[in-house]
């Protein structure tokens, strides 16, 4: 959610935290705030509400230089988003702290440090932990020291890079919940809560595990493990070039990131597929052992993933034969749950680092396999290095690389790719997918990315169809079986980047309720691909129409369905019914771009929303 950066060198670092901040800014964005040491040897600090350019403004009206520094974006738990509640927060003009996630004692800590004489400025949680950093450093003497007796008394989670003008040759770093790296330079070292921040300064970085805490000099790194022992973390070299960082031809990076689909899925299969099955070991050494022994299936993750794991659900019931319950984490996470034998836990999340996702998988492992709990954790993910990934016993990595627009697309596609594979994988080594068909899945799997560059041609289309939308208000989504939660997953895009209020219904509930609201001003929109479901889905929209509903209709091309009075068709592409939700999700990203270019909404970062919600 929100970014850290942090910088020591010998040379002035505000612009490479700027740049940093600029390159975690799609994470989340309410306010923004650099701290330095100045050549004078005192803490000074710009703070604004609001977007980055917001505060390079503020620098530029009054610049600020050092070679110590660290920076923060914000997106507010606690305190409004306000200048004086954006980071970095400093304890007295000595001690300044920048913080991702949630202090959960706060109040009580408050307490005792208002108690300690210590005077609060902001609303925040964070300003607890500098301001205890501070009363520790009187007592110890040592920045480090300091920061090691702190964090047992700090309950939550968090990210944090603390500097002290007391102590102008360390940057210090702990995490515990919210994820770190430190970007290696030559003579400089840098820090940040992704390595996207920091690629224009290095391409080597050493991965911070949870516990861990570093001390970041200009000449070296020393980490701490949780236990406090001194511990060497592998530096690792990056290779991917940073192109993804830029939008190139497209004019927002969702849009981009939707024209990207066609190569990330491919990417996403590569290496993974047989000549007519699913290559197992895809998900790791013990995968064929693990899925023999799967009974069940557990599926938990949030908004777009939890998408992604309910057509997951009709896949995995229709072809594997494992019966399957899907859940979104934050409600999973705080109830009593009766694990089946032999359940495999399987968390979907783009960027590995979604706090409820990531409680429920920590809850989920506390019972050991046998004694009530889980057989083995797997999780579908985009991020290799992130917390989701090294604390689950399988991963399969989606490939769609850095997903920077808000609203989630090519991670959801590729996720929807992933958990295909995972349905194969479990149908094959368990004998119960007749084998034709998993060849003929593998063949259509093969040609999805040619099939997704034709649903992409419709985007003309597409655009000339998210007119009848400008003046709306309201809209319904309608799918059946797995189109279902493919029809959610267009409601959800619909309402986060054009704010028109989206709702999706199961296309048979329709008469249970919803169909009172049709009306001339509600278009409903449906997904309809060619499959036994086709004649009742048919009938479910003679009774929109009959109400003067106007319909939009994604429809296969040879489901004999056509333009007529308030009915709008689009032919899609021919595809094999199973994958078709796949295919079905790229007109509904269209059209909720183009509803909101046309209604001139922020498109890449919606109101109120940010990318990898790290917090609860
Ligand atoms: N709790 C802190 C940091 C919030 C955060 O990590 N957001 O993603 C605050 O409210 O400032």
């Amino acid at each position: 959610m929100c970014g850290i950066v942090g910088a020591i060198a010998e040379r002035n670092i505000t612009p490479v935290l700027v740049e940093g901040l600029k390159r975690l800014e799609y994470r989340g964005y309410d306010s923004a705030g650099v701290a330095l040491l100045t050549e004078q040897g005192a803490l000074d600090r710009r703070r604004r509400v609001g977007k980055v350019s917001e505060l390079q403004a503020a620098l530029q009206a009054e610049p600020l230089a050092g070679r110590l520094g660290i920076a923060h974006t914000r997106w507010a738990t606690h305190g409004a988003p306000s200048e004086r509640n954006a980071h970095p927060h400093f304890s007295g003009q000595e001690l300044a702290v920048v913080h991702n996630g949630i202090i959960e004692n706060h109040e009580e800590l408050r307490e005792r440090l208002k108690g300690l004489g210590y005077v609060f400025t902001s609303d925040t949680d964070t300003e607890t932990i500098v301001h205890l950093l501070e009363h520790k450093l009187q007592q110890l003497g040592d920045l480090s020291a300091a920061l090691k007796a702190a964090i047992p008394e700090l309950h939550g989670a968090y990210g944090l890079a603390v500097i002290s003008a007391r102590q102008p040759d360390r940057l210090l770093a702990a995490r515990s919940g919210s994820p770190l790296v430190i970007g290696l330079g030559l003579g400089e070292n840098f820090l940040a809560s992704d390595q996207l921040a920091l690629r224009q300064v290095t391409d080597r970085f050493m991965y911070l595990e949870e516990g861990d805490i570093a001390e970041i000099r200009r000449d070296g790194v020393q980490v701490w493990d949780a236990a406090g022992n001194p511990v060497q973390r592998e530096a690792v070299q990056y290779h991917e070039g940073a192109e993804a960082a830029d939008k190139g031809e497209y004019r927002h990076f969702m849009l981009k990131e939707i024209h990207e689909q066609p190569k990330v899925v491919q990417r996403t299969l590569e290496g993974r597929l047989g000549s007519d099955h699913v290559l197992v070991q895809a998900f790791g050494p013990q995968a064929a052992e693990l899925f023999a022994k799967v009974k069940n299936v557990q599926i938990v993750a949030c908004g777009t993933s939890y998408h992604a794991g309910m057509v997951a659900r009709y896949w995995l019931e229709e072809l594997a034969g494992i019966p399957c319950q899907v859940e979104v984490a934050s409600e999973f996470r705080y109830r009593k749950v009766v694990v089946q034998p032999d359940t495999l836990f399987v968390s979907v999340s783009q960027s590995g680092e979604t706090a409820d996702t990531l409680a429920a998988l920590r809850n989920a492992k506390e019972q050991a396999p046998g004694q009530g709990g889980y057989l083995a954790s797997l999780v579908i993910c985009n991020v290799g290095t992130s917390s989701l990934v090294r604390e689950s016993d399988l991963c399969l990595l989606t490939q769609a690389g850095p997903e920077i627009g808000v609203a989630s697309t090519k991670a959801f596609t590729t996720q929807l790719v992933g958990l295909m594979l995972l349905t194969l994988a479990l149908g094959q080594v368990h004998g119960s997918l007749d084998k034709a068909l998993a060849a003929e899945l593998v063949d259509e799997l093969r040609r999805l990315p040619t099939r997704l560059g034709e649903a992409l041609a419709m985007d003309k289309t597409v655009e000339k169809i998210a007119e009848l939308f400008a003046e709306k208000h309201h809209s319904l989504f309608l799918g059946r079986g797995a189109q279902y939660p493919v029809a959610m997953e267009g409601a959800l895009k619909l309402k986060e980047i054009s704010y028109i209020h989206a709702e999706a219904y199961p296309a048979g509930e329709l008469k249970h309720g919803p169909l009172a609201l049709v009306d001339a001003d509600m278009p409903v929109v449906t997904v309809a691909p060619n499959n036994e479901l086709l004649e009742k889905l048919k009938s479910n929209l003679q009774e929109v129409r009959a109400r003067g509903g106007e319909l939009i209709v994604f429809a296969d091309q040879q489901a004999g369905m056509s333009n007529g009075e308030g009915t709008h068709v689009v032919a899609m592409p021919h595809i094999h019914d199973l994958l078709a939700p796949i295919l079905y999700t790229v007109p509904l990203q269209l059209l909720s771009y183009y509803v909101a270019v046309l209604k001139g909404t922020d498109v890449d970062q919606p109101r109120n929303l940010a990318k990898s919600v790290t917090v609860e």
